[in-house]
């Protein structure tokens, strides 16, 4: 280990513990962190303009699951897959052998996306569709789904509704929040008990006027009706813009509500960047929040932290090596927050000390920390420098190269 990293190490771990800072805990719970990243980020993506086919993008789960695994073997960090039902499993054959792929390469599968979108059928929405024939198709894709999650080992029903409407008196709102309910219970119902159903929500689109369920508190209602394991995922890129994302989870942990998050980012509307790309202070201040219930549990349930991102522009792989790095150095410096600091300052109504508590933590370098810990855990200490080297791109553009229909994002 060159000497100039081990300096800049020790600075570091000098500088936090003057701060009262348990460097060991710090460095324990980074070694513990794990993100899912979605199979749909290794296949080819695009906008509501047209696909846009990458060399080497991944087409089956198989592939799939072999990208992720380069990004779990850089990082360390990234041991589990999220599968979009109809976009990965196209068959019995696929769930028979995705647990034996998943097996093999040392990650697991995270959770499972149903799709109630992009079917014909879904116009006029899945489970509020007026027509009884659609709602029951819905139902039973996800009734399908929890066994599928059954057979992967999944713990996780990741809920996403496209259903909305365009115009004013399209629908009725009461009429379809009721069949929306009474179909989520019946789902709800069919899990086994270490299940869990996570309901995303989205301010608008595909719908232009509504949103069935389009906010946080839309979700929390729902979720009270289906019951302790339904809960919300906060997908960050689905918020309009202002919004307080840090106080929307605070508000969920506080009741015990927060299940998993998306991470990505966006500086317009949902638009798939990279988490913390935009606003990486915003990133820092939810990371903020959870740490706090993550030191001082107050009952929240274990949360899914999968990214959600497609990659239209970047290199696919090397773009979630980026982003999981990013979420880890963001975790990291919410873990070195002077906590004791902060409450004292907010004691005394002392605002600037308060403010500058969190910005001292947000200003910080943890690169060395960084370093330090993924030496530790056995892989590299620059995740995206050791895989552009590894010749790992170079090959699947090479065997692989371009071709379409690779199932994923914009399909
Ligand atoms: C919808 O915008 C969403 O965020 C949902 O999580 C989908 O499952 C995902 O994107 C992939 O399209
Ligand atoms: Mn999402």
């Amino acid at each position: 280990m060159p000497s100039h990293n081990s300096d800049a190490y020790q600075i570091l771990a000098d500088r936090l513990a003057a701060r009262g800072i348990d460097v060991a805990d710090v460095e324990a719970r980074l070694k513990r962190q794990e993100i899912e990243t979605p199979s749909w980020g290794y296949a080819d993506s695009g906008t509501r303009f047209g696909v846009f086919p990458q060399a080497g993008a991944a087409v089956t789960i198989f592939e799939k699951i072999e990208d992720a695994v380069q990004v779990h073997r850089h990082t360390g960090i990234a041991p589990l897959v999220a599968t979009h039902v109809l976009w990965d499993l196209p068959d019995a054959a696929a769930v028979r052998d995705v647990p034996a792929c998943a097996k093999e390469h040392g990650v697991r599968i995270g959770s499972i996306n149903p799709n109630v979108f992009q079917d014909r059928e879904y116009w006029f929405g899945s489970i509020t569709n007026r027509d009884p024939a659609v709602r029951r198709k819905a139902v039973q894709h996800m009734l399908d789904s929890i066994e599928i999650g059954k057979a992967l080992g999944s713990t996780v029903l990741s809920l996403w509704f496209a259903d909305g409407t365009d115009y004013p008196g399209q629908a009725d709102f009461r009429q379809r929040k009721a069949w929306m309910e009474e179909s989520l219970r019946e789902v709800y119902a069919a899990m086994p008990p270490q299940m869990r159903m996570l309901v995303e929500y989205k301010p608008f689109e595909p719908g232009l006027y509504h949103t069935d369920l389009a906010d946080w508190g839309m979700s929390c209602l729902v979720c009270r009706k289906c019951g302790e394991r339904a809960q919300v995922l906060v997908d960050l890129g689905h918020h309009l813009p202002g919004t307080n994302i840090e106080h929307i989870v605070a508000a969920l942990l506080d009741e015990r509500l927060l299940g998993g998050f998306h991470f990505n980012n966006r500086k317009y509307a949902d638009d798939d960047l990279m988490v913390g790309s935009v606003n990486p202070y915003e990133f820092f201040l939810i990371y903020h929040e959870l740490v706090k219930e993550e030191l001082e549990p107050r009952g929240n349930p274990p949360i899914a932290f999968m990214v959600d991102q497609g990659f239209n522009t970047k290199k696919k792989i090397s773009g979630m090596i980026q982003t999981v790095c990013m979420i880890q150095a963001t975790y990291a410096k919410a873990l070195i927050v002077d906590r004791k600091a902060l409450a004292d300052a907010q004691a005394e109504n002392d605002v600037v000390a308060a403010e500058q508590t969190l910005l001292e933590a947000f200003q910080t370098d943890g690169e060395p920390l960084l370093r330090k810990v993924r030496r530790e855990m056995g892989v590299p200490e620059d995740p995206l420098r050791a895989y552009l080297a590894s010749g790992y791109q170079e090959r699947i553009e090479r065997e692989r190269g371009i071709r379409t229909g690779a199932g994923g994002l914009g399909q």
